[in-house]
């Protein structure tokens, strides 16, 4: 989303900068859109259909590709039904505009109940908590960071994820100028990150008991503080009186497992409560917890009795020119939970999707509804969910497996054919989901800088050929037509057109048209995020539900539950790093070089404890395997907590000839699928016991 000034002279980019005149991110660039010049002309990059013939890899034609792996399935389906396609969409899926207009339709084809996504490892949370409280899984709060007065950070680290459904473009500029308005940013993490670096306040807190904090911020301020919303806010919201009597009968003092000192927590509560305005923010460390539903409910809850909620410097919900809400409408709001479960475990679906954290035993336990093929689709499971190794076993036992994917990499090598679309500097790009969750209504419209060469084919041109290919009768007549005058720009003209600015919404000369945003090559300033409550609010009553029942009903879990004491055993969270992202972007020799980035960070307490010295090879053990890597000493981490980063771990039987050469290994062989936020099934990567050599 960050505006991008690229010089080029025929096929070579000269340069990259950020674009000055972008009204979002004013200039701002990271590293990894200085790469971009580099996935471009990456040799390792796949351009045409591959299919791997007794070990070897074969160049093909997309008509055979095709052909080939809509014939497969369809067999894998009348030989074992429907549910035995399972299919995994990652997380470039989402950044894509064709992939994001096209591959429903596919997935839709598929008939299956094996679905699978990042979401289940990431936000999912966030979802299940808007369904539940606002009616709407997509009306998700978001910080409007550049009013606020007062940011409580839980397990974010924005100065180098750059804000994840905070989407800021430019965090670092933005904390400065409100912290030189006289704001505050307050940092709960178990890690000294670069946000606490930062920040004016850093608490560590013990991995997985954030819910606890809040709990007890909760309890200073309504119960201790008698803190009382205005009636017309009260009027808003329905279950004030449960809450009330949720946190008197709270057990006594909860802050122990959280390794943060009672009188500190309700300081912070005071200190949030009385700034002028206030906003809680949670994100991956906040949502891939075992209580990450609770959290992201209470953080709201606190957000909503201090009158936070849907008020400038609070937390507001976007108005796009595409607005996911409204476009998705009923559909986002028809209470899509548990309807069924998976095969093995009995875990629950949230919108026609499963929990990951299921997927390799839904490979690998035979019977009735096993997955017998599986499609993925910009994504790299294999590093990026639970017990990613166990499940790179399992994908050699598929009798077939394609994937749609720009590189041989650890997921897509176990494939049977890899189907490559055309990307990055070559693709048209507007950001359809994450204008949904950014500070500032905004809209951007970038056309491909260079064309795709010539037989490549786009995601959006991948999707439509399978669709076409997995139809089981072909469309009436004039659907055909339609299909095939359909493409993104269409698609996203007609969406522009009835969103918010739209012309055939506002009925106004100069209503957005996909014409007049491209003649903005700059992108569009929407203005500061809108009030809009109670309208907005897609629950029955129109009012906020503060206490939903399947929220409140999980807090025994919490209470029941055994928490390690602060300390005295280790426990492992992961990290991000600014030149990395997630798995993928390793293969670009200017984000990898410099020292070894993939290390497992200790306290100095601990490493003393254990006799072990900085630089040293250590084993990192946990209840489903052991990986060996560099030891970093630091101050900069919570005694009891040791950090490994996501998205490592390239073996040598990819073709990533520069990735390989960075290898490191995978946070992933060491999570648990077993540790889940069990509410809404999120995988919960903080806080797995370790034990280290
Ligand atoms: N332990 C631990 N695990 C984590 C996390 C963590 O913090 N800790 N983070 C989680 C999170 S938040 C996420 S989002 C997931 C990410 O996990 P995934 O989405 O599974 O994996 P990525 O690493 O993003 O891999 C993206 C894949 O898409 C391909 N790709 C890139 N661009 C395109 C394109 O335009 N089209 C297509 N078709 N393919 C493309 C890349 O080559 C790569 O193979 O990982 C999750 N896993
Ligand atoms: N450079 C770069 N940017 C990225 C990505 C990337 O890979 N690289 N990935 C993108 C993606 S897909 C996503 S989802 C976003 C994620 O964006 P963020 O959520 O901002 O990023 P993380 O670094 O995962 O932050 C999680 C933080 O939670 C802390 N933490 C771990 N466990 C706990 C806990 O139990 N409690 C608390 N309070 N904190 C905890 C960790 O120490 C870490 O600092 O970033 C996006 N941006
Ligand atoms: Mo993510």
């Amino acid at each position: 989303m960050c505006g991008l000034a690229i010089e080029i002279q025929d096929n070579e980019v000269l340069s990259i900068k950020g674009d000055r005149q972008d009204p979002f991110s004013k200039g701002h660039i990271c590293p990894k859109a200085v790469g971009l010049q580099d996935l471009y002309k990456d040799a390792d990059r796949l351009k045409r259909p591959v299919q791997k013939i007794n070990g070897a890899w074969h160049e093909i034609t997309w008509e055979k590709a095709f052909a080939v792996v809509c014939e497969k399935l369809k067999q894998i389906q009348i030989d074992h039904g429907n549910d035995a396609i399972g299919l995994y969409q990652g997380n470039p899926s989402v950044h894509n505009l064709g992939h994001m207009l096209f591959g429903p339709t596919f997935a839709k084809l598929l008939k299956t109940k094996n679905k699978y996504s990042a979401t289940s490892v990431d936000q999912l949370p966030h979802h299940f908590v808007s369904q539940n409280m606002f009616g709407h899984m997509m009306l998700i709060p978001i910080p409007d960071l550049d009013r606020t007065d007062f940011l409580l950070v839980l397990g974010a680290n924005p100065m180098i994820s750059n804000g994840s459904l905070m989407s800021c473009a430019g965090f670092p500029a933005r904390l400065k100028s409100l912290q030189s308005r006289g704001g505050k940013m307050v940092v709960v993490d178990p890690r000294y990150t670069e946000t606490a670096a930062r920040s004016d306040q850093h608490l560590f807190i013990q991995p997985g008991t954030d819910a606890l904090l809040l709990l007890e911020i909760l309890r200073t301020l309504v119960i201790e503080d008698e803190l009382t919303p205005a009636p017309p806010l009260l009027e808003m919201m329905s279950g004030w009186a449960k809450l009330l009597e949720l946190l008197e009968e709270l057990p006594s003092d909860l802050s122990g497992p959280t390794g943060i000192n009672l009188v500190t927590i309700k300081q912070l509560a005071r200190d949030f409560a009385k700034a002028k305005t206030a906003v809680f923010y949670g994100r991956m460390g906040a949502s891939t917890q075992s209580f990450g539903s609770i959290v992201q409910w209470l953080g709201n809850v606190l957000n909503i009795i201090t009158g936070n909620l849907d008020r400038p410097g609070g937390a507001m919900f976007p108005t796009p020119a595409v607005d996911i809400v409204k476009a998705l409408g009923k559909y986002g709001t028809m209470n899509k939970q548990n309807r069924y479960f998976s095969r093995v475990r009995n875990l629950g679906e949230f919108y026609g999707e499963l929990p990951v954290a299921a997927l390799t035993e839904e490979i690998a336990t035979p019977g009735p509804g096993q997955i017998k093929a599986l499609i993925t689709s910009a994504g790299n499971p294999v590093l990026s969910t639970p017990q990613g190794n166990q499940l790179a076993k399992a994908l050699e036992t598929l009798e077939f497996q394609v994937a749609i994917d720009i590189y041989i990499n650890e997921t897509t090598q176990h494939a049977d054919i890899i189907l490559p679309p055309a990307t990055g500097l070559e693709t048209d790009h507007y950001d359809l989901i994450f204008n949904n969750f950014a500070v500032r209504d905004f809209a951007k419209f970038s056309t491909a800088l260079f064309p795709k060469e010539k037989g490549a084919l786009y995601d959006w041109e991948i999707f439509k050929n399978l669709s076409q290919g997995m139809r089981q009768k072909p469309l009436p007549w004039w659907r055909g037509k339609l299909e095939l005058w359909l493409n993104p720009r269409r698609m996203l003209d007609i969406a522009l057109r009835l969103g918010p600015y739209g012309q055939l919404r506002t009925w106004k000369p100069g209503g957005l048209t996909l014409s007049r945003l491209m003649s903005r090559p700059h992108g569009m300033d929407l203005g500061s995020l809108k009030p809009g409550l109670p309208e907005r609010l897609y629950t029955k009553d129109k009012k906020i539900a503060l206490v939903p029942e399947l929220l409140k009903n999980d807090l025994p879990r919490l209470f029941n539950s055994s928490f390690i004491d602060p300390g005295k055993k280790l426990v492992l969270i992961g990290r991000r790093q600014l030149r990395s992202n997630n798995s993928w972007m390793h293969n670009v020799p200017r984000l990898v070089k410099g020292p070894v980035r993939c290390t497992l960070i200790m306290h100095s307490k601990d490493a003393h404890a254990r006799g072990l010295s900085n630089g040293q090879e250590v084993t990192v053990t946990s209840r489903i395997g052991s990986v060996k890597l560099p030891l970093e000493v630091s101050q900069h981490i919570m005694p009891g907590v040791v950090s490994i980063p996501h998205g490592w771990g390239h073996s040598n039987t990819t073709t990533l000839s520069t990735a390989m050469q960075h290898g490191g290994v995978s946070i992933n062989d060491l999570t648990d699928p077993l540790q889940l936020d069990e509410l809404s099934g999120n995988a919960a990567f903080s806080g797995v016991p370790v034990e280290v050599h």
